[in-house]
């Protein structure tokens, strides 16, 4: 494994996106530091490490920042290259098909399902919620697809898709 060098993690509570970065340093066995954020008064931290965005995570590693969570599962995952537990697949074919998904979650699901929270009418909140059904089923068939029945994406264990 390399040197883990010095490790920090800015997150928040409420964030997934978050979650899916610590479980992605979780997986690899890596020490880190969790700088909680509050996202109404964002740390000088933060904001200068992320000055575009200014969004959880960011991960900083050796003082140098990385932001989105996909990129911060695939750095984590090269970075610490842990024999036998990778967490995006090995195969190119399979790899890019995880990718189309993870992206297909991020562009669809999360706007589908906050759309329900934010929905300022009963009509709106409806149509965000057989939205968001609808992008589950999508999921569900590529999840059958992609599995060969095996409960996660990866198959028998958790893998780059865990919790899109
Ligand atoms: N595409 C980003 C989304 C991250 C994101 O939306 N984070 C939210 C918390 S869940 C945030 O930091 N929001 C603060 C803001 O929008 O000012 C990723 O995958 O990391």
């Amino acid at each position: 494994m390399a040197d883990e060098g010095h490790v920090k993690l800015l997150g928040a509570v409420v964030s997934p996106f978050a979650v899916l970065a610590r479980m992605a340093l979780k997986m690899k066995g890596v020490s880190y530091e969790y700088i909680g954020e509050d996202m109404g008064n964002k740390s000088e931290l933060l904001v200068k490490s992320n000055p575009v965005h200014q969004k959880v995570p960011m991960l900083i590693h050796d003082g140098k920042p990385i932001c989105e969570s996909l990129a911060i599962v695939e750095f984590v995952d090269e970075l610490w290259d842990t024999a036998g537990r990778s967490i995006l697949p090995t195969e190119p074919y399979h790899r890019v098909v995880a990718r189309f998904w993870a992206a297909y979650t991020d562009d669809k699901l999360f706007p589908a399902y906050f759309g329900i929270h934010r929905a300022a009418t009963e009509e709106e909140r409806a149509e965000k919620t057989n939205e968001t059904i609808g992008v589950i089923r999508q999921l569900e068939v590529a999840l059958a697809e992609c599995s060969n029945g095996k409960p996660f994406f990866a198959g028998n264990s958790v893998g780059y898709l865990y919790d899109r």
